[in-house]
C-alpha cells in the first residue's frame, strides 16, 4: 500500500506560476524584495529552483502580458535547459484602460474585438511554447444594478469563447476559469462553476472549468463542485491557494489543510489523479520570501494527497454501505489525521532528493546568489 502511495506521489505535477516569483502586494503596498527576477527568463530560473529541490514542479505557468517576450521558443527553450517546461498559458484581459467595462463582454464592438485578439495571440504563444492549456480569467462585469444588460453580456461572452475554441490546435483546450467577485461588485460574469460549466458544455470537450480555490463565498463546499465537476468530464484543473477574507491568493494549504484534503479526496476519488488534471497553484508572496513559499506550497499540496491516498477506500466503502456514519467518518479522519511527512520524506529520498527541501533550499546559498546577482534593471512585479 506505502509502496503503491508513493509511486503515486511520485508521479504528480503541480505548476508553479511565474508571477509567483514577482513582487507582489495589496492595493496599499508592494513591499519589493531582494533578488526578484527582472524578466521571465529569470523567473524560468526561480521556478526550476522549485522543481530541483522537490522533483514535482516541472512546468511553469505563464501569464501575458507580464511575460511578453520577443522570442518565445527561446524562452521555451531557456526553460528546458534549466529542466522545467512552460504550462498554461494565461491570458489578461483586465489592465487595459479600455476594458474599464469589460473585454469580451463590453458593450463596445471594438473592444470586444481587441480582447478578443489578446485571446487568439495567447494561442499562438501556446504553438510557440508547447503549451497545452490556455487559462481565461475574465474580470468582466458591472457596478451597478441597470449598468449593462446581463444577458447580452453571456451573448457576447459565448460568442468569443466559441472563436477562441474554434482556433484551438490538436492537443490543445482552454480552462475557463470563474470568481465570485471582484473586481465588478455587482455582477460578474463568470461567477461561479454553474456558469463556467455551461458555457464548456456547450463548447466542447476542449473546454474545462478551473477551479481557482479562493473564488468562492464562505463557507462554499468546494470539493462537492470538484466531484460533480469531475463526474461530468469538465474538472480540468486548478488553481490553488488559501483564503481568510477573499480573493487572498495565499499559500494553499495555509488557511484550511482539512479543506484541501477534502479536495484531493473528490480527485482521487474521482479518478481526476492523472494526466488530466492541472494541479497549478495561483499565488503572489506579499510578505514571505517567494521561492521557499511556492516549495512550502508544493509540500502542502503533496501533504494533502498523500492523505486522500491513505483513506482505506474500501473500509470507507463499507461503513457507508452499512449506513454507519461514525465509522465511513472515523475511516476519513483516520487518514487526515496521519502524519505523512515521514512518508514523503522517505519518497524524496528514493528518487535522490534531499527528503527536508526547504532545508536544501536554504543550503544551496540560492537565495543569497540572486540577491548578489540581480543588480539594475527592473524587478518584475505582478502586473508588469
Ligand atoms: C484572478 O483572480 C484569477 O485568480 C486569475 O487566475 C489571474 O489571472 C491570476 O490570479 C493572475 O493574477
Ligand atoms: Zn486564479
Ligand atoms: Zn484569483
Amino acid at each position: 500500500m506505502t509502496t503503491d502511495i508513493k509511486a503515486a506521489l511520485r508521479r504528480q505535477r503541480i505548476e508553479t506560476p511565474s508571477w509567483a516569483y514577482a513582487n507582489s502586494g495589496t492595493r496599499f503596498k508592494v513591499f519589493a524584495q531582494k533578488g526578484v527576477p527582472r524578466d521571465p527568463y529569470e523567473k524560468m530560473a526561480d521556478a526550476a529552483q522549485v522543481h530541483h529541490h522537490t522533483g514535482v514542479a516541472p512546468t511553469v505557468a505563464l501569464h501575458i502580458p507580464w511575460d511578453k517576450v520577443d522570442d518565445y521558443p527561446a524562452l521555451a527553450r531557456h526553460a528546458r535547459d534549466l529542466g522545467v517546461g512552460i504550462g498554461a498559458i494565461n491570458s489578461n484581459v483586465f489592465q487595459d484602460d479600455r476594458y474599464m467595462l469589460g473585454s469580451v463582454t463590453n458593450p463596445d464592438p471594438a473592444v470586444r474585438r481587441k480582447a478578443l485578439g489578446h485571446l487568439l495571440e495567447c494561442v499562438d504563444i501556446m504553438d510557440q511554447t508547447g503549451s497545452d492549456t490556455l487559462k481565461l480569467w475574465f474580470s468582466d462585469g458591472t457596478n451597478y444594478p441597470g449598468q449593462d444588460d446581463v444577458r447580452a453580456r453571456q451573448d457576447r461572452l459565448a460568442e468569443a469563447l466559441q472563436v477562441v475554441y474554434d482556433r484551438l490546435g490538436e492537443g490543445q483546450r482552454f480552462l475557463l476559469e470563474y470568481k465570485l467577485f471582484e473586481p465588478a461588485f455587482y455582477m460578474t460574469d463568470v461567477p461561479d462553476w454553474g456558469t463556467a460549466y455551461a458555457h464548456c458544455v456547450r463548447l466542447g470537450p476542449k473546454a474545462q472549468v478551473v477551479v481557482d480555490t479562493g473564488h468562492h463565498a464562505p463557507g462554499t463546499n468546494i470539493e462537492f463542485i470538484v466531484a460533480f465537476l469531475l463526474r461530468e468530464g469538465k474538472l480540468g484543473g486548478f488553481d490553488f491557494n488559501s483564503r481568510f477574507y477573499a480573493d487572498d491568493d495565499l499559500m494553499v494549504g495555509a488557511a484550511d489543510p482539512f479543506q484541501l484534503f477534502r479536495i484531493m479526496y473528490e480527485v482521487v476519488r474521482g479518478g481526476g489523479y492523472g494526466d488530466h488534471v492541472a494541479f497549478m497553484l495561483d499565488q503572489c508572496h506579499n510578505i514571505e520570501p517567494k521561492i521557499p513559499g511556492q516549495i512550502r506550497s508544493v509540500m502542502n499540496v503533496q501533504e494533502a494527497t498523500a492523505k486522500a491516498l491513505l483513506v482505506d477506500a474500501g473500509a470507507l466503502a463499507a461503513a457507508q454501505a452499512e449506513g454507519d456514519v461514525l465509522g465511513a467518518n472515523a475511516v476519513f479522519m483516520d487518514a487526515y489525521n496521519t502524519d505523512v511527512r515521514p512518508l514523503l520524506a522517505e519518497m524524496r529520498a528514493e528518487t535522490g532528493l534531499d527528503p527536508d527541501p526547504m532545508a536544501a533550499y536554504r543550503r544551496s546559498g540560492y537565495a543569497d546568489k540572486i540577491v548578489a546577482e540581480r543588480v539594475g534593471g527592473t524587478q518584475a512585479g505582478w502586473g508588469a
